[in-house]
């Protein structure tokens, strides 16, 4: 039997249901990428945040590209379950908080429709680094926003909002970028001054676009989930997701209308996540990274093999406490030791089966806020980075196929600098200026020469 409204009540008792009357809820919310994260992350915040106070703030998904999610989820009336593992075995409830998913081009009438409502106030994204549709240099990428992209929905939807005196909205990013917030507002500008620059104003005055840190860990979904989950339930749910018992969400408080109380339910509204972001990113993604590609060319398949490796247990551990802790600036009552020693254990988490290959995926748009931006901080006082240089080797090694196909938007580019610079040249030719990882860092002769040394 298959999850939806009328078969709710089949469930056992001890499975934690929607506690409010989700019919009675209207939409608040659009958000773009409706991936595993986001049903485990901010999904599972909004359905808190209802469960205990009034206020319409259902989600409609919106998938750009795929209608795999769409038709997973309207079966069963946006319903899902998010089951926490751990070694202490698993917690299932059921989320409400999603209404519908649609395919953006298959329904943009409605979709148009929804983003211009006045009671929608915030339309968030977890669309990956990549749909952000940014160029090497970090400007917006004019030949792939045009073709798909989420601007062109937004602008229309302004443009709808300003003639009908409707109130602005909140872009809330909650991808893994530095300054997330700041990067979305600065490409939605862009995006804008081409092709609709009557809009600049009316979306800087009435729109705003705060950065967030996000912290979760979500594999993507595996048929053995599935299975697993209805023999425990009882019910055949095709959406479900499998997290971590963690979840971390930092929120800075600048949100042009109403939102959801989500700091009631475990989120931090502050004004400044810049130190929160720059910590999660150079250390539990740095690391992340850099188990990935080194895991991969070991013979690991998932995170916690990689980190039960003792050679890669103490790269990873020298990676975050001497190389990216010590390139940051602390904030009050921050203890990045004890951030690391947290992460490690997450990372071991046995009952997950993290795979080392999805966090290999789009490294050319991860590497930069997760490795280079600690090489160029460090690089400034004099210090160098051996154990992200050997992620980086790890990486030039991915990309050069030894670990079979690349999932990188990149990844034509790449193959090819690798086979004009070949093997004592490639670091130089992706790293140094002017190549497409350049970046602030500036690779000396002996790093490049470390970096090649390892290949
Ligand atoms: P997923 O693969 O389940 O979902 C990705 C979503 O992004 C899908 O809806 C997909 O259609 C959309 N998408 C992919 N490429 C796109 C493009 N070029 N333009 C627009 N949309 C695009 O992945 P998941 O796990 O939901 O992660 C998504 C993002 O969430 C990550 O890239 C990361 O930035 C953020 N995140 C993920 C965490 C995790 O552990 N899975 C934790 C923290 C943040
Ligand atoms: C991972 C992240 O896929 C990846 O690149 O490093 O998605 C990681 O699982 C999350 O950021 C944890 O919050």
């Amino acid at each position: 039997m298959r999850l939806s409204d009328a078969n709710l009540a089949h469930l056992p008792v001890t499975v934690t249901q929607p506690a409010y009357d989700r019919s009675a809820r209207g939409i608040g919310i659009v958000h773009f990428g409706i991936g595993a994260f986001h049903r485990a992350h901010q999904a599972a915040y909004t359905d808190d945040a209802m469960a205990a106070e009034s206020g319409d703030w259902r989600i409609l998904g919106v998938s750009l590209r795929s209608g795999n999610v769409r038709d997973q989820m309207r079966p069963q009336d946006g319903l899902y379950a998010l089951v926490e593992q751990s070694a202490d075995g698993s917690k299932v409830r059921f989320i409400g908080s999603v209404a519908d998913v649609i395919v953006a081009a298959e329904e943009r009438d409605r979709l148009i429709a929804a983003l211009a409502n006045p009671t929608t106030h915030i339309v968030s994204f977890t669309i990956t680094e990549k749909g952000y549709c940014r160029a090497p240099d970090g400007a917006i990428d004019f030949d792939v926003a045009d073709n798909i992209s989420v601007y062109a929905y937004l602008a229309e939807a302004f443009r709808r909002r300003r003639e009908a005196g409707s109130p602005g909205l909140t872009l809330m990013s909650c991808d893994n970028l530095a300054g997330n917030g700041a990067q979305l507002k600065r490409l939605m500008i862009a995006y804008l001054h081409r092709h609709a620059p009557e809009l600049v104003s009316w979306f800087e005055e009435k729109c705003a676009c705060p950065s967030t840190m996000v912290d979760r860990i979500v594999p993507a979904t595996t048929e053995a989930d599935r299975t697993r989950t209805e023999a425990l339930t009882g019910l055949r749910d095709d959406a479900m997701v499998v997290t971590e018992p963690f979840s971390q969400w930092v929120i800075e408080d600048n949100f042009a209308g109403p939102r959801p109380a989500w700091e009631k339910h475990g989120a931090l509204m502050t004004s400044n996540v810049h130190a929160y972001e720059e910590a999660k990113l150079r250390l539990l993604n740095g690391a992340h990274s850099a188990l990935a590609y080194l895991g991969l060319k070991r013979g690991h398949e998932f995170v916690h093999q990689a980190i039960a490796d003792p050679e890669l247990a103490a790269l990873a551990n020298t990676l975050m406490r001497d190389e990216a802790a010590t390139s940051l600036e602390h904030a009050p009552g921050q203890d990045l030791n004890a951030y690391a020693d947290a992460l490690i254990a997450r990372f071991r988490n046995p009952a997950l089966n993290h795979r080392l290959i999805q966090i290999a995926m789009d490294g050319s748009q991860k590497i930069p806020q997760r490795w280079l931006a600690t090489l160029a901080s460090q690089q400034a006082k004099g210090k160098r980075c051996p154990s992200i240089l050997t992620a980086i080797s790890g990486w030039l090694c991915h990309i050069r196929g030894d670990n079979g196909f690349v999932d990188d938007p990149l990844a034509e580019i790449l193959k090819a600098t690798w086979s004009q610079a070949g093997a004592h040249g490639i670091s130089a030719a992706l790293f140094t200026a002017g190549g497409i990882m350049g970046s602030n860092w500036t690779p000396s002769e002996a790093d490049l020469l470390e970096i090649e040394r390892q290949l």
